[in-house]
């Protein structure tokens, strides 16, 4: 018996110590349009666990440091602008590949080019406007959760 809870403990340890974390957002325009509640279905269908959520509204200076990697591209301003427009739902997704499998959900950044049933080919307007982020790397999921949440945010 004693051994039984220890392998269910090694389990529960292991895919919590070793899962994958990436940040993903609700952009204004899905939060205005009322998509939050699905796109946080179809996540949850398909595996993710939010460990961690929250609506929040960007200032400028945020805005502009979670994309500083975009700050020499043409639609730079015009993406810092569409970001503080209104409010995000920010969480942290967690998975074994929780990066890859869930920029695979997301679909390709121009909703035209987005396969069907991806988030952005159901939900997106636009290239600029489109729907959800998520973390393209290790790297990057790190910092990203690193500017939204306290790891005592995350469950
Ligand atoms: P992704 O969000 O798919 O990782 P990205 O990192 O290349 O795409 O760009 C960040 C965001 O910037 C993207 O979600 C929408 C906006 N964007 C990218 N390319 C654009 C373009 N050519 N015109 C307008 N907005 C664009
Ligand atoms: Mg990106």
């Amino acid at each position: 018996m004693r051994l039984k809870a220890l392998f269910a403990c090694l389990a529960l340890c292991s895919s919590t110590l070793f899962a994958e974390q990436t940040l993903s957002i609700i952009k204004p325009d899905a939060v205005e349009n009322g998509y939050a509640g699905q796109i946080l279905a179809q996540l949850e269908q398909e595996g993710l666990k939010i460990s961690g959520i929250k609506m929040v509204q960007l200032d400028r200076a945020q805005a502009a440091e979670f994309y500083e990697m975009h700050q020499d591209k043409p639609f730079y301003s015009e993406l810092v602008t569409f970001m503080t427009s209104g409010p995000i739902i920010v969480q942290v997704l967690e998975g074994d590949n929780a990066i890859q499998d869930y920029r695979k959900l997301m679909g390709a950044t121009n909703p035209q080019d987005a396969k069907p049933n991806t988030l952005r080919a159901q939900f997106a307007e636009s290239k600029g406007r489109n729907a959800v982020h998520g973390s393209d790397s290790e790297d990057a999921a790190i910092r990203e959760i690193s500017l939204f949440f306290t790891p005592e945010e995350l469950f």
